[in-house]
This record gives structure tokens, sequence and C-alpha cells, in this order.
């Protein structure tokens, strides 16, 4: 077995006053809990260090900015990595990217990988981006991550860390089958995601009723048909108006939630994750060598 002791910490709401080092100090806080809970990989949610900013309308380029890291660490995030260093825990954090090539702003919704020395050992770019790019006229709240975000250039790539092979992805994307199936190819063992979903998200009472359900059925089945752990963490609560889903979870291999949140504040939740678990279906039902036939999938890569 190849136990990793597994923390997802969850965030509430964060206000559109709050500062970076209001968030920083919440996430410490968290990461010493789920550190004097045994655990040894923390994960954070998507944009863990703001509000979640796309919901406005921001015309002002440098109050935009302002919402974007254009440096990790920064003077701003260094505890958080200090920190680490110091307990020996490691984390994924998403945040917005900001990056300058060719004297052209870039952006990205990113998620980092730090491993328990405080090094930063993947990133990855939100591929899948929801919303639109205008505000929709009569709402009040927006959905623009593709206004602000540009998609991901650095596709699904899985790590050698924690003992394990490890994948990232965020929010939108784990409503995807194809982010699951390109790292199980990859023979992930982890995939680590955080998110901010609204339950208006649809904007289609039927659908939207089913936000709770439609978050795990995503989650589990791509642990399940993909022989890996998912653990995916939110950012939840009433924020500036937008009630966001909690419900944060750890899925075994098995597609069996194994830890979950209870509330929609800052709570960390733990799991001691044998990542050797996901052998057992890898080896069988879904022994990918045997069974997948992908000269039938053309399809998928074709549309
Ligand atoms: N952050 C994010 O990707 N949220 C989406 C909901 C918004 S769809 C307009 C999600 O899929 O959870």
């Amino acid at each position: 077995s190849r136990f990793v002791m597994t923390a997802a910490a969850q965030m509430g709401p964060i206000a559109r006053a709050e500062t970076r080092a209001d968030c920083v100090k919440r996430l410490v806080e968290m990461m010493r809990e789920a550190k004097a809970r045994g655990s040894e990989l923390v994960v954070f949610p998507e944009l863990a260090l703001t509000t979640f900013f796309p919901r406005w309308m921001i015309e002002d380029e440098a109050e935009l900015d302002s919402f974007y890291e254009t440096e990790m660490p920064s003077a701003q995030t260094m505890p958080l990595f200090d920190e680490a260093k110091k307990l020996g825990v490691g984390f994924y954090l998403g945040f917005a990217e900001l990056v300058v090539e060719n004297g052209v702003k870039r952006r990205y919704n990113t998620s980092i990988l730090v491993d328990r020395t405080g090094n930063i050992v993947g990133k990855y770019r939100k591929v899948h981006l929801p919303g639109t790019s205008e505000p929709i006229p009569g709402r009040v709240l927006h959905h623009l991550e593709k206004r602000y975000f540009e998609p991901g250039d650095l596709g699904f790539p899985v790590w050698r860390a924690f003992g394990g092979v490890m994948g990232m992805c965020i929010c939108n994307d784990r409503r995807w089958p194809e982010v699951y199936r390109v790292m199980g190819l990859q023979a992930v063992d982890m995939v680590m995601l955080g998110y901010n979903t609204p339950f208006d998200h649809v904007g289609e009472v039927a659908m939207d009723a089913l936000s709770l359900f439609h978050n795990h059925l995503s989650m589990q089945a791509g642990a399940y048909q993909n022989a890996t752990w998912v653990v995916g963490t939110a950012k939840c609560g009433n924020e500036e108006g937008s009630k966001m889903l909690g419900q944060s979870v750890i899925i075994a291999p098995s597609g069996e939630i194994v830890a979950q949140s209870v509330t929609v504040e800052d709570e960390v939740i733990t799991a001691k994750c044998d990542l050797d678990m996901g052998k057992r279906y890898r080896e069988t039902i879904f022994d990918f060598a045997r069974h997948r036939r992908p000269e039938h999938y053309g399809l998928i890569v074709e549309r």
C-alpha cells in the first residue's frame, strides 16, 4: 500500500474586499489543522486567493488585473509556501494567473502542485472555461470566465509526487470525461481539483435543482471509470450574493465518497488514501490495454 494522508480544505466565501493576506491567513490556518490531523497533502479550491470575480463585468483594466497573480510565490503568498515547508505538507492551490508574453497580457485560471519542501512541481491551466464572454442582459451576477481567461495551453499532464502519479484539473473540467481519461491513460493515482459552483449556474430550474447531485456524479464517475482518487474542494456559501455549492469530497477509485464536508464554511476533511487501491480496478474491469477499443473512439478527437 502507498498511503497519502490527504485533506480537502474547503473555503467559505471570500468577500470582494478581502485581501490576499486575509486569504493566505485562512489557508495557513487550515493547513495547520490538516497537518495536526496527520495530512501531508492539502487541496485548496479554485481561485482561492480572491473572490470569484468572473461574476462581475469589470471594465477597469487595473481593477481586473488586481485579481490576478503575476508571480508565484509572491511576497503575499510566500507565508503559505513557508508554512508548507515548515510543516512538511504539500498543496494544490487555484488562482488567477496573469503573464505578459511579447507585450501581450495572457490570463489563465491556474492551479499549482507544491511538494512538501515548498517547491512548485506542477502547473495546470483550466481548459474548459464555462459561461460567456459578454454579460447576459437582465442578470445581476454573470459567469464571465470566457472573457477573463483563455483556455489552458498545458494539456493534462501528470506528475510523480507524493509517492504516486498526481493530476490536476479545475472546476468545470470535472464534468468532462475526457479530462479524467487523458490522465487515466497516464495511470494517474489522484486527481485534485477545486471548484466554485453557483446553485444557479445553468439558469434552468430543473437542472439547477440537481446541482449537488451533478457535482458528485461527475467526480464519482471520473474516479471509478479511471481507477483514481479524486479530491474535489469547494469555495462555497454566500459569496457577494452568489450562493455556491459546498459538499467537498474525497472519492476512492471505487467511486465511493470516503470524506465529505458538512458546512459551507472553511472546513478541513481528511482521508487516508491508498494509492494502490486504483490497481484493483486498473488490472481488472478497467484494464485499458486489454479492454479499450480506441479504434472506435475516433469521433472524440475529430469533433
Ligand atoms: N468555476 C466553474 O467552472 N464553475 C462552473 C459553473 C458555472 S457554469 C456557467 C462549474 O461547472 O461548476
